[in-house]
């Protein structure tokens, strides 16, 4: 049973900062690192909860601030079997979060039991870990306190990618049965996509050289790890890998500058021939790029991810044979319009459109047999159901190819981190992609054109005054502004623009899209005007 007394002494230790609303986002509660004392220790306490009420499996706890600025952090809840905390729970952390008093969040803490129905003496089990961002040690030591004070079983994770903690969560809770889904332990991680990647690039001629910008964080010993396990089939240039020097993560680096900037980190010698990516802070995010002939920086975002993905999948499923596999792809409205039209148009692959965060694509991508998805941000990944990895598995092939095909499809399941988007792992399964097909970046960019697009963000009064529908491409309030919009937009040839409240930062975003560059232009800053 919990010690309410014991509770409210450790979080007298840990005072809530008055007046400070939070709330449990998309990327769960994130911030500036100086005010999350209270929320971290409180999550310990939702964790513990959590687990109880799912019969002690264990709940993974992630302490990061993703592509945010090095002064912020962040820290949200890992379901069991990887995925995002379920959505009605993210309410009981925002009440926790936000309980006033010590003696406030005991009422919540009850409130939670008698609304969940999970009985407070079961144990609980709970494994976390963190980033590199200096104000991680003492964010992890206020979710230990939590932990320690409701006797939670803990393992500490220790520095290490926000995928590698649902990978981890998952295998915990997987273990020993039919399920299985690796070893718990970071060899077992990279052991994991290794012995993948060999089965799918050996007997292959090799790519040159990649160059991976990680971000100035946890991406960047980690990619040092992987390459003791893949450097015999691929060689990696680690830039922005200083993960000591204050104020260097995601300062000018990082997927989240390289695709809002639209060009090569500064000091990157982005020339003719170099192949690039780079990780965000926690390295779930990844985007390639490279500089044509006349030097004119090209990026391939999570869109041109997707369209390589499923062109793959879909290849080596017919030729294995598994035609009953339906393969789907799931973007969201900042999806380049030219990437829907190839999707559709050329893959022939059914494409849902749903709200922004990871949870909305990741639960319609599991509405397909083998569903692809990916953010034009570059956070994406691949889900096989039960019925595809039953299907690829159990089949046996009638010929070389087919046989071949299957040995493919299967190693990618195992690539593939199915919990969650992985710049890591998304960046082997590109590799192991681009040397089957023997392609170069240029050859992948040429499956279509991007329109020109840009992304503004607006900072209003109230951004909680706008509503959207239609996964987020229309306003319904404040009433008649979609009307504006569309009237705008009408003369632009392959114009589309929609407004939208961001989830994780006080603004209001304004994404906009047409022929040409000029055009594009225009239009943002046209639409960007109606709100302001
Ligand atoms: P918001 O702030 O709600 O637009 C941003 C990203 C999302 C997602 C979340 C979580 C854009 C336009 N939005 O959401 O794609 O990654 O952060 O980190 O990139
Ligand atoms: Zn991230």
């Amino acid at each position: 049973p919990i010690d309410y007394n014991k509770v409210k002494l450790a979080s007298a230790k840990h005072p809530k900062p008055p007046g400070v609303k939070f709330t449990y986002g998309t990327a769960g509660f994130r911030m500036k690192a100086e005010l999350l004392d209270s929320v971290t220790f409180r999550v310990g306490i939702l964790a513990s909860l959590r687990s109880k009420k799912l019969d002690s499996k264990t709940i993974g706890v992630m302490i990061t601030a993703s592509h945010n600025p090095e002064e912020d952090n962040g820290v949200k809840l890992v379901d069991p079997y990887g995925e995002m905390l379920e959505q009605s729970w993210e309410e009981h952390a925002t009440k926790l979060a936000n309980a006033e008093s010590d003696d406030d969040l005991v009422n919540v803490i009850q409130d939670i039991i008698v609304n969940t129905g999970l009985d407070g003496s079961n144990d609980s089990s709970i494994v976390y870990a963190r980033d590199t961002r200096p104000s991680g040690p003492a964010l992890v030591a206020a979710v230990e306190d939590a932990l320690k004070v409701l006797g939670a079983k803990t393992l500490d994770f220790g520095v290490k990618t926000t995928p590698e903690l649902h990978y981890v969560t998952r295998c915990l809770n997987t273990t020993g049965t039919e399920d299985a889904y690796g070893e718990p332990t970071e060899e077992g991680y990279f052991k994991k996509l290794g012995d993948a990647f060999r089965e799918l690039v050996e007997r292959k001629p090799h790519p040159s050289a990649l160059t991976v910008d990680a971000a100035n964080g946890v991406g960047a010993p980690k990619i040092r790890q992987l390459a003791e396990v893949v450097g015999e089939f691929i060689d990696f240039n680690v830039v922005n890998d200083d993960i000591y020097t204050k104020g260097k993560l995601n300062f000018q680096c990082g997927a989240d500058f390289v695709k809002t900037q639209q060009r090569a980190p500064p000091g990157m010698n982005l020339v003719s021939g170099v192949r690039a990516c780079s990780f965000d802070g926690d390295a779930d995010r990844i985007v390639y790029y490279y500089a044509d002939e006349d030097g004119k920086f090209r990026l391939l975002d999570g869109d041109k991810i997707a369209g390589l993905a499923a062109s793959f999948i879909i290849d080596l499923v017919r030729t294995a044979g598994l035609g009953d596999i339906k393969i789907g792809v799931v973007q969201t409205a900042y999806a380049n319009g030219s990437s829907t039209a190839y999707l559709t148009n050329v893959l022939k692959v059914p494409v849902s459109c749903v709200p922004t965060g990871v949870k909305h694509l990741h639960h319609e991508a599991e509405k397909y047999d083998v569903g692809v998805y990916f953010e034009a941000n570059g956070h994406g990944t691949v889900l096989f159901s039960s019925h595809a990895i039953n299907s690829i598995r159990s089949a046996k092939g009638g010929t070389p190819e087919q046989v071949e095909a299957i040995n493919r499809l299967s190693a990618l399941t195992n690539l593939i981190n199915q919990t969650v988007g992985d710049a890591i792992s998304d960046m082997l399964f590109v590799e192991s992609i681009l040397t089957n097909k023997q392609i170069t970046l240029k050859q992948w960019d040429q499956a279509y054109t991007d329109l020109p697009n840009r992304l503004v963000k607006v900072v209003v009064a109230d951004r909680h005054i706008f509503r959207t529908t239609d996964a987020e491409r229309k306003l319904v309030e404040p009433k008649g502004l979609q009307d504006k919009i569309n009237t705008i937009v009408a003369p632009y040839t392959e114009g589309r623009s929609f407004v939208r409240p961001s989830g994780t930062e006080d603004v209001v975003r304004v994404y906009a899209e047409a022929a040409t560059r000029q055009e594009c232009d225009e239009l943002a800053f046209k639409i960007a005007g109606l709100v302001f």
